[in-house]
């Protein structure tokens, strides 16, 4: 997979690359990534990039030339998803995350201040997504969040001990909780049954904390899980009590 990132802020980007997941997928040659400041495809002599929205009202606007001519220069591929970071976007999740990863190719716009000429929206990107309901300064970060969540997935990212498929938003509930030495740490111990070495007993614990961990705080979750009959009846029994 190759990412473009359209931004005004490109130096946001060089932690998450440089480091983690990222960097081991970019040496390993599973992702490149390109990072292309806006302004560079700004020609006037002062490189503007924003300008007054038309009608009036607080802020700028930033102008569609330089993105029209920043995306016009990045080779595309035949199945590109050029992606709008915006509130207006739809609500990113797992499932987007599946999808976007399925593509070669991905280009992502970040916008500030005020938001992006419409125009961009209307006739450049053929993808709008939102990471969440909170106000953002800036595409920058939801453009870290997606990517983050999309080159997980790819395969061969992940060492071979770590599935993606195990990932809680995949399988539709949380995970059981996950403890380390010491056994005992100031007076507060780890449940006996993982020290037991009973791993049978240990599995079946893991799923209750699932179920109920899930029922307890994302009771939502639930309705589209995939349940074993096991689990449906101990959720009967959680719900009860
Ligand atoms: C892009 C500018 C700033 C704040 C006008 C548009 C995504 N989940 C999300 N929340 N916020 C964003 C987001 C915010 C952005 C831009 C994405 C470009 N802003 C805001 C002041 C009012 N805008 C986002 N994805």
């Amino acid at each position: 997979m190759h990412i473009d990132i359209l931004t005004l802020f490109p130096q946001m980007f060089q932690g998450v690359f440089d480091s983690g997941i990222f960097k081991r997928a970019i040496d390993q040659k599973l992702v490149s990534v390109g990072v292309h400041n806006i302004r560079d495809y700004s020609h006037d002599k002062h490189h503007t990039v924003d300008d007054y929205p038309y009608g009036g009202g607080a802020g700028m606007v930033l102008k569609p030339e330089p993105i029209f001519e920043a995306i016009e220069s990045i080779k595309r591929e035949a199945d590109v998803s050029i992606i709008l970071l915006t509130p207006q976007g739809r609500l990113f999740g797992q499932q987007i995350a599946q999808e976007l990863s399925q593509h070669s190719h991905l280009i992502l716009i970040c916008g500030r201040y005020e938001g992006v000429d419409e125009r961009v929206s209307e006739h450049l990107a053929t993808d709008e997504i939102s990471i969440g309901d909170y106000v953002l300064s800036g595409g920058e970060l939801a453009a870290m969040v997606v990517i983050d969540a999309v080159v997980r997935l790819l395969p061969g990212v992940l060492g071979s001990a770590t599935s993606p498929l195990d990932d809680s938003h995949v399988a539709g509930v949380l995970e059981y909780p996950q403890y380390t030495r010491p056994a005992t740490y100031r007076g507060w111990s780890v449940p006996e049954v993982l020290l037991s070495g009973n791993h049978a007993q240990i599995a079946s614990w893991r799923r209750e904390q699932v179920i109920r961990r899930t029922l307890e705080r994302r009771p939502e979750l639930l309705d589209k899980a995939e349940l074993s009959p096991e689990e449906k009846n101990l959720i009967q029994k959680l719900r009860q009590a």
